[in-house]
């Protein structure tokens, strides 16, 4: 086998033991790798309804059959387990040399089950495992966390780390690397946490088999040397993700108060011209000629590395226009491994109860002292962080304010609002791991195109980009920044995975292969949800029932009946029915058979 390593490295916390599981081509053709490869060990791998906290669940790395070679951005792992906040299937997806240096030690993929006895960080050392005392890094943030083991390790070793908030199991939890790399939105942080895991250090010295290694290279090269050809590079490289912040406000969509509206006051304090201007650093992931890690200053004088969805969540959403004060709160995520948008959510929600009077806590829009205080409640589980720590669809359960409640099946959106977006609020509703705009962007598409239409058109495009973007770059696995930012060519993929594996893959392939894996994730979710109805490919109540109030798009709302539409006219592409339940013709089409037992 080419391309593949064909191993995957499992590790038994519990009584301190790995083995090396080999995976033959048939599966390698059938799941391609990162996400695809992480929902088939899930399924397979975990008994219907384990507590995601417990020691049955498994956490998984998985990188894809282009990890690691040399080619554009290709730096990127998956990690992936039943998540702690939704419930069903949770991944996430970061750029870190753990990435590069997993595809060197032989392997593809690493599960971690059981649960260490005492706090512990594993060292992967090509074929070897140690399982290392963590006692003198447990409670450190991922800051300083980082610093010790990269003394120790070298600054060529991968990192993955949680903060004080994966130790603590907080729900809205993630993994970090790098100081400002981050995946795994769904809590995949307490899940690591859970298991007793501060650390995982990888070290990879091998060389990764490939079919035509000369060829990949020279490709890869050409691949370099288009991107940065491109019109768009140069403003790319400038302002990175922070360039959506003065396109989402132009546009009313950038969340305001909790989703209120649409707009910013103080926008200009934080969108793409501010932070290029306030740059001091540029970082990024491995193998990328693209590094969009744009560093500023934050207002204690640490470096805060900004991403679009940090400041949408933790700036506009909170209403706080100081990108100083913006940057603290994202530093502070960062350090104690928060997910930046979950935590802008929970605050804002937060925010919004105190304003209606729904908890006695006063907290108000703009508050940035009050704003940093909550986040140490929540660490601390303290008096409302204690419940905001279980994330915003908890705390709608017990305060009210379901209609405001700003999430789908139990993650919080990403930074965009959708009351005049139908398209952008189907990606949401319908995206596999709750609401992530990773699987479908379409908002971009939708804004230039047909904004208000609730057509046919608009749900085949949602799903083509989640075939490309949830299906392909999730598992081959790389970074789909260079297609979507600067418009590397799409067809430079499939070429790459042919070379690299020697096996002929086209997109109609590929294809194929994103429908399965969204099939077995959608599985996964009605296999482990007991009532599942089409309502939880619904978007949040405040998008139908109250309106914008500001900007060009007041009054704006989404209409409900004509939502339910697009969603059956997106099962029927599907070939699912009109609960979103695979049908069992569509499950055999895609060589799912075993599947159908499971869930009907
Ligand atoms: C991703 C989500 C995003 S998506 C952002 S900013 W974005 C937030 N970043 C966080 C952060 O930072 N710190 C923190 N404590 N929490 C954070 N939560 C949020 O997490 C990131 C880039 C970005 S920046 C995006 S869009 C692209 N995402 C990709 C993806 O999902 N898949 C893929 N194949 N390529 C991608 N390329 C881009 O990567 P989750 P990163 Mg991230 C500080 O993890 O769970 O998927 O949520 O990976 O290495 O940090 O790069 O405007
Ligand atoms: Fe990482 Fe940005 Fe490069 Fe993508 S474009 S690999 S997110 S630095």
């Amino acid at each position: 086998m080419y391309g593949w390593n064909g191993k995957i490295l499992k590790i038994n916390l519990s009584n301190k033991t790995f083995k090396a599981r080999k995976y033959d081509l048939n599966f390698a053709k059938m799941y391609l790798g990162g996400r695809g490869f992480a929902i088939k060990l899930l399924w397979d791998g975990l008994e219907k309804g384990v507590d995601p906290l417990s020691e049955k669940n498994k956490l998984i790395f998985a990188a894809g059959p282009l990890t690691g070679l040399p080619l554009p951005s290709a730096g990127k792992l998956v990690v992936a387990a039943k998540s702690p906040l939704t419930g069903g299937y949770g991944d996430g997806n970061l750029g870190t040399m753990a990435a590069v240096n997993l595809r060197k030690t032989g392997y593809d993929v690493i599960i971690l089950d059981g649960k260490a006895e005492k706090p512990c960080y594993i060292y992967i050392n090509d074929d070897n495992v140690e399982f290392l005392d963590a006692s003198e890094l447990w409670g450190k943030d991922t800051f300083e966390s980082q610093d010790i083991l990269e003394e120790k390790y070298g600054k060529n070793a991968g990192i993955l780390l949680i903060g004080p908030a994966g130790e603590k199991m907080i729900k809205i939890s993630t993994i970090i690397s790098q100081k400002g790399r981050a995946g795994g939105r769904p809590g995949m942080g307490a899940v690591m946490g859970s298991k007793n895991v501060k650390a995982v250090v990888i070290k990879g010295t091998k060389h990764i088999p490939l079919y035509d290694e000369e060829k990949l290279k020279e490709m890869g090269l050409e691949g370099y040397k288009e991107i940065k050809n491109k019109k768009l590079y140069d403003f790319w490289i400038s302002q990175g993700t922070m360039q959506a912040l003065q396109w989402t406000n132009e546009n009313s969509c950038l969340p305001t108060h909790n989703y209120q509206e649409g707009i910013f006051e103080f926008a200009e304090n934080l969108d793409g011209y501010a932070v290029a201007k306030a740059k001091v650093e540029r970082r990024g992931c491995p193998l990328c000629n693209m590094m969009c890690g744009n560093t500023v200053l934050d207002s204690e004088g640490v470096k805060s590395e900004l991403d679009y969805e940090n400041v949408g969540m933790l700036g506009s959403n909170l209403g706080i226009g100081d990108l100083k004060e913006v940057a603290t709160l994202n530093r502070m995520a960062d350090e104690l491994g928060f997910d930046t948008i979950s935590l802008g959510s929970a605050i804002g929600f937060a925010m919004e109860l105190s304003e209606k009077g729904m908890i006695s806590e006063k907290i108000e829009f703009g508050d940035f002292e009050k704003a940093k205080n909550l986040v140490m409640k929540i660490l601390n589980r303290e008096g409302i962080g204690k419940d905001l720590a279980e994330g915003v669809k908890y705390v709608s359960e017990k305060y009210g304010g379901k209609e405001f409640a700003m999430h789908v099946k139990g993650l919080e959106i990403s930074a965009y609002n959708c009351h005049a977006c139908p398209g952008m609020a189907l990606a949401f509703g319908t995206s596999p791991i709750g609401a992530h705009h990773k699987d479908s962007w379409v908002i971009s598409w939708e804004i230039s195109t047909d904004r208000y239409s609730y057509s046919k058109e608009k749900v085949e495009k949602i799903i083509e980009l989640q075939r490309i973007r949830g299906g392909m770059f999730e598992s081959l696995t790389t970074c789909r920044l260079p297609w979507v930012e600067v418009g590397f060519d799409l067809n430079w993929y499939p070429k790459y995975l042919s070379v690299a594996t020697g096996e002929t893959f086209t997109m109609y392939d590929i294809n194929k292969i994103a429908d399965r894996i969204y099939a077995l994730m959608r599985a996964f979710w009605i296999r482990e949800d007991g009532e599942w109805n089409r309502y939880k490919d619904y978007p949040p109540e405040r998008w139908f029932s109250h309106p914008l109030m500001k900007g060009n798009l007041k009054g704006q709302k989404l209409d409900k009946e004509k939502y339910d539409k697009i969603l059956s006219m997106y099962y029927e592409i599907r070939g699912w029915d009109e609960n979103g339940v695979p049908k069992k013709e569509t499950l055999e089409k895609l060589g799912l058979k075993d599947v159908i037992k499971k869930i009907f």
